[in-house]
Formats: C-alpha cells, sequence, structure tokens
C-alpha cells in the first residue's frame, strides 16, 4: 500500500514485514556494538529518545552542537557499518517512493520507551537535502505529527506502525516534524517500545 502524505512524502504501510527477519537480529548486532544513549542537547536537555548509529556518519549531539561524525564518542571507535539487511530494505522503500538512486550513508536508530517524545523539529544537519530520508517504524505504533517548511504551519497527524516505512524527500524534505508520547503498551516481537531507524545522505 503508497499513500502521498505530501508532495515528494510518501506513506509504505509494512513495507518491512519481509525483511523483518533479518533485520531485527542485524539491528541487535549493531546496538550490541554502539550501546543506545541519552544524548544532550545543546541547550542542555537529556532527550527522551535513547539513540545510537550505523553506518559511515552517525547523527549526535552534546552541548556544542548538534554534528554528524564518523566516531561514535561513546566507545571511541566509528559507528558499525550498515548491516545489509538495512541497506537492501533501504534501497528498496526509496526506489518505491521514487528515488532510485538514493545511497544512504546513515542510520540515525531511535528507541522510544513509554512517556518519550521528539518535538517538532526540521532535518538539517545533512549537507545535500536533494537526498530524501527514509524512516523505518518497528514494535509500538506512534502518533507522527508533521506540518510544512514553517513552524506555524498547520500540523497533520498519522499513525505510524510496525512495518512501516515513510519517505520524505523533494519539496517534503525540510517539513516541521515530531513524534508525541509513545502509549504504553506490549509488541509481540519488540516488546515496551519503538524503534525508529532513519536512512540518510549525510556526508
Ligand atoms: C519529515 N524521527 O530522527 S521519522 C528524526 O519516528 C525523526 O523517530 C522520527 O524525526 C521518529 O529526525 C520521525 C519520520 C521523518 C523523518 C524525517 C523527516 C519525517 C520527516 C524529514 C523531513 C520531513
Ligand atoms: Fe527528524
Amino acid at each position: 500500500a503508497r499513500e502521498t502524505l505530501a508532495e515528494g512524502a510518501m506513506l509504505l504501510r509494512g513495507i518491512v514485514l519481509p525483511f523483518q527477519d533479518r533485520v531485527l537480529p542485524a539491528l541487535r548486532a549493531v546496538i550490541g556494538q554502539a550501546p543506545f544513549r541519552h544524548m544532550v542537547t545543546p541547550g542542555g536537555y537529556t532527550m527522551s529518545v535513547a539513540m545510537s548509529n550505523c553506518g559511515a556518519a552517525g547523527w549526535v549531539t552534546d552541548r556544542s552542537g548538534y554534528r554528524y561524525d564518523r566516531i561514535d564518542p561513546e566507545t571511541g571507535k566509528p559507528w558499525p557499518a550498515l548491516p545489509s539487511s538495512f541497506l537492501d530494505l533501504a534501497l528498496v522503500a526509496a526506489k518505491e517512493a521514487g528515488y532510485p538512486n538514493f545511497r544512504p550513508d546513515a542510520c540515525l536508530i531511535n528507541r522510544y520507551e513509554p512517556g518519550a517524545k521528539l518535538s517538532l523539529h526540521q532535518d538539517k544537519d545533512e549537507r545535500d537535502f536533494s537526498h530524501p530520508i527514509v524512516s523505518v517504524s518497528l514494535g509500538l505504533p506512534a502518533t507522527f505529527q508533521f506540518g510544512g517548511l514553517n513552524r506555524t504551519d498547520p500540523i497533520r497527524k498519522y499513525a505510524l506502525l510496525h512495518g512501516d516505512v515513510a519517505v520524505w524527500g523533494g519539496p517534503s524534505r525540510l517539513f516541521y516534524h515530531g513524534v508525541t508520547e509513545l502509549k504504553d503498551g506490549h509488541h509481540g516481537t519488540l516488546g515496551r517500545m519503538r524503534i525508529n531507524l532513519t536512512f540518510r545522505g549525510a556526508f
């Protein structure tokens, strides 16, 4: 099922399901190498979403700012490589959404536990906004919100479910978006959490 969210933005319901038997073990292996951590924003707030990364570039934040770095500041080592299952899934989803040339070099892994949220923001730490962002949802359902290019534009809400992928490119690439507080619940394979993988061209 392919749904258009905005110009350049598509929702692909359930497209992860044929990949999940490869993606979930690969996710566990990545987190074994680069554990989830709660990062601090430049303003001094500890994020409720726990994060890690894989790929050549990883998104990090601390008191000095937001950036992409080849090195995990917690381990002092490069981020784990993008597993082939992650890359296969990202390329299939991007192609299905109309971005056949997308080649991600970064995958941010977000872990939401009940109560965690991501306030409305734009993704603008990447060098080249001509790359789309491919976002994979796993585990508990979340309410995703997106607006437009201005923070005050009207907000639309969507439920993102286990197995869904949203792809944001073209005119929607810099739209404001966020995730409301995760409701408590239990997912059959992931338990009491939601995982979001976002694939990006960072460098
Ligand atoms: C719309 N993650 O990591 S994914 C993020 O579910 C982030 O964890 C959310 O926002 C999550 O930065 C939302 C959906 C998403 C990702 C990037 C976008 C929507 C977007 C970029 C532009 C517009
Ligand atoms: Fe974002």
